[in-house]
């Protein structure tokens, strides 16, 4: 482990607007307590503790009535936290799992009896060592039969070349952060254009999440938000959104998660818009039995 992570923001304010019934957090996480559930040796993070009362604490003061937690890679393949965190939030709760390619079918109905709906597969490299595309194609194939979908965590500038990997792989994709995207590049940028190509696959799902890492501007991290709006206005129907709290890799401008909340009177700015990216969409990929 190396770089120590920044604690979460103690005191999120409460957001401004009022988030839709039914709204769901659709990218966050839990991590430890340590005591109880170690993180990885393999983690590129030392992080603080961020155990499930607080996220659900935090939840309740935003006012997200659902969530679905992603397994974050300081806890490498051992999912015992977040399916904690699942079994304790109900049906309110879906997770996002990472797996070991040897994983067998009665593991996955375990995860899937928990919540679990999708793997997630990094190809930063800042996490670690990028996925395996043999591992990958593998994990998708004992996934499928489940109804479970891909969620991919990747830099846009490295599109050109995953793209063709990532077509081929036929389960819904979701993407993480609006692909990492430069916003200090335009939304001319080749990388933008890709990813927009990528979408244009009726399977691929887009988080505008992530506006504070993204943000060259820092606080109130309006510049990343932009690209938000630009996403869900082409896509309002295949686009999520989440706080990543407890926010990894963050050690500068640690958001505060009700501000953050705000940000999305830039990103769906109209009642409708903001509807289908905390309440549609997020309810057709991890709720489809209640509608
Ligand atoms: C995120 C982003 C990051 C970290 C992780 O799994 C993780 O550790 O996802 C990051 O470093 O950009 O989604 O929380």
């Amino acid at each position: 482990m190396s770089k120590i992570a920044l604690p979460f923001h103690p005191a999120p304010k409460i957001p401004d607007i009022t988030l839709p019934a039914g709204a769901c957090d659709a990218h966050c996480h839990v991590f430890g307590p340590a005591a109880r559930f170690p993180f990885a040796p393999s983690s590129t993070y030392t992080p603080v503790d961020a155990p499930k009362e607080k996220l659900f604490e935090l939840h309740r003061h935003l006012g997200f009535e659902r969530s679905v937690i992603v397994q974050a890679s300081c806890h490498g393949t051992d999912n015992r936290a977040m399916v904690d965190a699942l079994i304790a939030g109900g049906d309110a709760y879906r997770g996002i799992a990472m797996v070991k390619r040897d994983i067998d079918a009665g593991e996955l109905q375990a995860l899937h009896d928990a919540g679990v709906r999708g793997v997630r597969f990094n190809f930063v490299t800042h996490l670690g060592a990028p996925a395996d595309h043999d591992a990958i194609r593998e994990i998708v194939g004992k996934i499928r039969p489940f109804g479970w979908h891909a969620v991919l965590h990747f830099d846009a500038f490295r599109l050109e070349e995953l793209a063709p990997f990532l077509k081929s792989l036929d389960v819904p994709l979701v993407i993480d952060h609006m692909g990492r995207i430069d916003v200090a590049a335009g939304p001319e940028q080749l990388a933008f254009q890709l990813l927009i190509d990528l979408l244009q696959d009726e399977r691929c799902w887009m988080k505008v999440s992530g506006s504070e890492r993204l943000s060259r501007q820092g606080p109130p991290f309006e510049d990343a938000a932009e690209y938000g709006r630009m996403l869900v206005e082409r896509f309002p129907d295949r686009v999520l959104w989440g706080t990543d709290w407890p926010h990894p890799n963050i050690y500068e401008n640690m958001p505060d998660d009700g501000a953050l909340v705000d940000l999305l009177k830039i990103i769906a700015p109209t009642p409708d818009l903001l509807k289908r990216l905390l309440v549609d969409n997020p309810t057709r990929l991890y709720w489809p039995e209640t509608l």
